[in-house]
């Protein structure tokens, strides 16, 4: 076997994930660890300045209610989410998250964050919820409020979590391995935070080539949580539904500030309208067809059709909307400077966080004030936070949640001392940057609880981690023994690379289970096959070869990936209907059916191999 060291780090409270999630957890952590003289570890499989979806900056907060400035009340909040869900949505953690996010987005103020503020002194607002900043710097701000709290000495960064460790119906740690040293890491809790994020790359992206990294989400975060807590055992939530964001096309810049701050239009490749032409259309998804502002999914569905009626290319009329903009100034030297704003608006709004939105306009000799820009759907996301909702099924806070969603602690999942937070868990959309920072405090808050009422030594039984450990790295031994028994090693009988895997998962993800080859439609005689065509995947993930620790991520990643695919052909499967025609369509059961309002959620037995689905009530608290 690979020669690895196995380090062992004991700690009380362990937060998986150095995002937005679990930045918040570590800074509310450090203060009740204090308190209850606890230990905090974090571990992040990049480092912590620059890693998961804020990478890059963002140029938006999109969560802020603004409570204490009267401009919104916590149940409009909840209105708005269950709306854009089309009905599924869990109140409870939803208004749990409302009421503590615009502490969090003060904290980021104080920290440092630049939020735009108008003459008077108040935040500048790209739409009701939504706060415009100068975001590049947002995760390294972020960031270091965490690692002020925790200290460098708790922090385990470069180091992928690979697998949970669960004793008898208990959460007592993780496994994994440091992606730059031969280190094999045993990380042993009194309770765990799950925020690694949600999962990229399960869908065959629409760029191939060189072009194949370039998603909206980040591709590393390869569904290291939905893993985490399918092996874990604990039940989860929502796995059908996934995101699809409408974005610039081909670098994939976000559109929320062309819509809500500049209010512009799109339009089709003939000039018109889908939210004017198909109109019509909204009244087949009643009640939800009806509200403002109309779902994100089905905004997408209605520029979808469009599309499937070759009536593309989709444009972001910029040119339309700047000129309407700095039409309205009182003269011209007025308008003139008005012009250059927005243009340097524009501009900021994707180096903020998609940078290479910005290469590809200088690339095209793009001018937005001039001539308009291609928008698409982008290829399907898993991503508990934005307006997808997958993830773990989490406890609600004692004195909002109905008693069928209370277990205890807030936001644990249904195995105890195992938490979950941002992307990783569900039912719980529109939070967004902001609202899973302060979902990781609460869950942080609610961990140390945890720890200091459970105070139990973790036990964990050796042998089961000598067994994770050799199967873990097997993929650097199966590539050592073969690597010679064919000229070129990437086409090999004994093994099978990390990226010839994925695009196989990816293949089938878009033919079988609605990706952008199909238009997002599928059916159940399609998803058959596709589970069928799964479970030879995963045979064929035993065989997974990686040359250094970099493909050892790479083999991890998409056997991580292959589960949250599996856990969403199942749930498609499961709920009869069509609720999220803009995410995905099943052409066998085409029209949204009231029977179905209700959760749909999964369980996987570690025990015995086996799936259970399971229907939950909704349950409205407003
Ligand atoms: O407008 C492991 N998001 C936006 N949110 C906003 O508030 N405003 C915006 O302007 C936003 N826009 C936006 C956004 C995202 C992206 C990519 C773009 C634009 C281009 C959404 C937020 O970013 C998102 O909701 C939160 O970041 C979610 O937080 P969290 O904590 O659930 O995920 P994370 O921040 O990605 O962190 C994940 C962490 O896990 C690590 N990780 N660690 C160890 N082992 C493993 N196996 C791991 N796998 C992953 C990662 O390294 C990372 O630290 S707009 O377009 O929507
Ligand atoms: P996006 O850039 O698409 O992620 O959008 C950022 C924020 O604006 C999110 O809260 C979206 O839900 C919201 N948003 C984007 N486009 C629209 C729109 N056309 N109508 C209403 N809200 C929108």
């Amino acid at each position: 076997m690979a020669n690895f060291e196995t380090v062992e780090v004991k700690t009380d409270v362990l937060i998986l994930g150095g995002g937005m999630a679990a930045c918040g957890a570590a800074v509310e952590a450090a203060y009740w660890a204090k308190k209850n003289n606890l230990k905090v570890a974090l571990v992040d499989k990049a480092a912590m300045d620059r890693s998961g979806a804020v990478a890059m900056g963002l140029s938006a907060i999109n969560q802020y209610v603004g409570v204490k400035d009267g401009q919104n009340s916590v149940k409009d909040y909840v209105e708005y989410v269950r709306n854009d869900l089309m009905g599924i949505t869990r109140e409870d953690l939803v208004a749990n998250i409302a009421r503590h996010v615009d502490s969090t987005v003060h904290l980021f103020e104080k920290w440092g964050l630049p939020i735009w503020k108008d003459k008077e002194g108040h935040y500048v607002h790209e739409g009701r919820w939504q706060l415009m900043i100068n975001g590049e710097s947002y995760k390294i701000v972020v960031a270091e409020a965490a690692k002020n709290a925790l200290g460098m000495d708790n922090i385990y960064e470069r180091v992928f979590v690979t697998e949970p460790l669960v004793e008898k119906g208990k959460i007592v740690g993780a496994v994994g391995f440091s992606v730059r040293e031969n280190k094999f890491y045993v990380f042993k809790a009194k309770s765990v935070v799950a925020a690694m994020g949600g999962a990229v790359h399960v869908f065959k992206p629409r760029s191939g080539g060189e072009g194949l990294g370039r998603s909206w989400y980040p591709p590393f975060n390869s569904g290291a949580s939905a893993y985490f807590t399918i092996k874990a055992g604990a039940e989860m939530t929502c796995q059908e539904v996934r995101f699809i964001p409408v974005r610039f096309k081909d670098a994939y810049g976000p559109v929320g500030a062309w819509f809500l701050l500049f209010k512009s239009r799109a339009t089709n490749g003939l000039g018109e309208n889908y939210m004017e032409t198909r109109r019509d259309e909204l009244e087949n998804w009643a009640p939800y067809g009806k509200v403002k502002p109309v779902p994100a999914n089905l905004r997408n569905w209605l520029m979808m059709l469009d599309v499937m009626e070759g009536k593309g290319p989709i444009y972001m009329r910029t040119e339309e909307a700047i000129e309407r903009l700095s039409s309205e100034a009182a003269d011209e030297k007025e308008r003139k400077k008005k012009l250059k704003e927005l243009e340097s608006e524009a501009w900021e709004d994707f180096l903020d966080m998609t940078i290479s939105q910005a290469l590809l306009w200088a690339a095209t000799n793009t001018m937005p004030e001039e001539r308009p820009s291609e928008i698409a759907a982008c290829e399907p996301y898993f991503i508990g936070s934005h307006s997808g909702a997958s993830g773990a099924w989490v406890s609600g806070p004692e004195d909002l949640a109905p008693k069928e969603y209370f277990w205890g602690y807030a936001h644990m999942t249904t195995i105890n001392g195992l938490f979950a937070a941002g992307d990783a868990s569900g039912a719980s959309s529109h939070k967004f940057s902001s609202g899973s920072h302060a979902e990781g405090r609460i869950t942080a808050k609610a961990a140390c609880k945890y720890a200091a009422e459970n105070p139990a030594e973790p036990t964990v039984d050796n042998a089961k981690i000598e067994a994770l450990k050799e199967r873990i790295l097997r993929p650097l031994d199966l590539y050592e023994k073969n690597k010679n028994a064919t000229t070129d090693e990437t086409v090999n009988p004994e093994y099978i690379t990390p990226h010839q895997y994925m695009f196989r998962l990816q293949k089938l993800m878009d033919e079988y289970a609605g990706g952008v080859s199909t238009n997002f439609k599928t059916s159940d005689k399609l998803l058959e096959k596709g589970l069928e065509l799964l479970k030879f995947l995963k045979e064929d993930s035993e065989k997974l070869g990686a040359k250094n620790l970099h493909e050892l991520m790479r083999c991890w990643e998409n056997i991580h990936r292959t589960w949250q695919a599996e856990a969403h052909i199942r749930t498609i499967l499961f709920r009869e209907e069509t609720r999220w025609p803009g995410y995905y369509f099943r052409s066998d059961k085409p029209k949204m059916d009231d029977k179905w309002k209700v959760f749909a959620n999964c369980k996987y037995d570690p025990a015995n191999d086996s799936w259970e689905m399971m229907k939950r009530d909704i349950i409205s608290i407003y």
